[in-house]
């Protein structure tokens, strides 16, 4: 059956020589992750049916999806349908086998305004690269509805479908990452680099560290290859300008808290580097924490990019 929106849609193509329908359907803010990771989902919704205000957004969560978490939304009520998965799956060391399979919001958004409905979710290893994930959404309003349900055929293009499920594409880790390191009480996961220009005397490291124990623990230090020492940094304001500092007495590791060393935020400085890092290399080091000992770690080197925090605006 074709819905009524469906039709207008028809009809706007028929007078317009520039139809961009893929723009007028729901779909997703970022449309790609790597299998095991937790992906922000932004859902947008950019119209109503057929003029009518949407009174409710229904999010079906596919098989393979879990930890999902819906965000609030101010003036919506939230609701979520929790169910068995088909099989468990294993996050973070942990066995998970059931878990929210439905969200609702149900509010009011006018034809004429658009909005946005969040939610966090875990892709699983379910999915390989290349696959694309569907996820159904229904879009009630006053009197119509409109199900975004359609999944493309093998080889379909789905553009060309009138009422796509909005989909997250997975896409191979840049580089596959290395798998979680156990020390102790901690998890340490995917530690980088960036590769550095010819000369380059400092260096980026991010990491991101879990602390599941019962006590703080601190990173304060570690060693790699061709620097002359480590400093873990922090970003603080000094004036108005954002700098980089060395955190004193080292990074506190929180028990229950997930410490992410990135780009613009903590990170770790290789100082002294007398070796450029390229891209796609693997360089071994270790980290020093005060309860964990020394840890052996590998960095895999990405490209440059373009957001690097400014490492030649160092102060020392
Ligand atoms: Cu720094």
């Amino acid at each position: 059956m074709l819905s009524s929106r469906s039709r207008g849609a028809l009809v706007a193509a028929a007078l317009t020589a520039v139809s961009t329908p893929a723009l007028a359907h729901v779909s997703f803010e970022t449309a790609q992750t790597t299998p095991n990771s937790t992906f922000k989902a932004v859902l947008r919704i950019p119209h109503g049916c057929d003029g009518q205000p949407t009174l409710k957004v229904r999010v079906r969560i596919p098989e393979g999806i879990v930890a999902v978490k819906p965000m609030p939304k101010a003036g919506w009520k939230l609701e979520t349908t929790k169910g068995a998965y088909v099989r468990a799956y294993q996050v973070h060391g942990e066995t998970v086998s059931e878990g929210v399979t439905d969200i609702v919001w149900t509010g009011s958004l006018d034809d004429g305004f658009y909005d946005e409905f969040v939610f966090q979710a875990r892709f699983t290893d379910a999915f390989q690269p290349g696959a694309t994930v569907y996820f159904p959404v229904v879009q009630e309003c006053e009197k119509d509805t409109e199900e975004w349900v359609q999944v493309p055929a093998a080889g379909e293009d789905p553009h060309h479908l009138a009422s796509p499920a909005p989909g997250v594409k997975i896409v191979a880790a840049a580089n596959a990452p290395a798998a979680a390191q156990h020390a102790g009480t901690l998890i340490i996961e995917q530690p980088w680099s960036r590769a550095t220009p010819a000369g380059a005397k400092v260096g980026g490291g991010y990491l991101r560290i879990t602390n599941n124990g019962k006590e703080p623990d601190r990173l304060i230090g570690g060693s790699f290859p061709n620097a002359s020492r480590i400093e873990v940094h922090e970003m603080a304001m000094e004036g108005d300008i954002m700098r980089m500092k060395p955190v004193q007495g080292g990074l506190e590791i929180k028990p229950g808290a997930t410490v992410e060393l990135k780009p613009g935020a903590g990170h770790l400085m290789f100082m002294d580097l007398k070796q450029q890092l390229t891209e796609g290399q693997t360089v071994k080091g270790t980290l020093v924490f005060e309860k964990a000992g020394t840890v052996n770690v590998e960095y895999t080197v990405r490209g440059m990019g373009g957001a690097a925090p400014a490492p030649m605006e160092h102060k020392h």
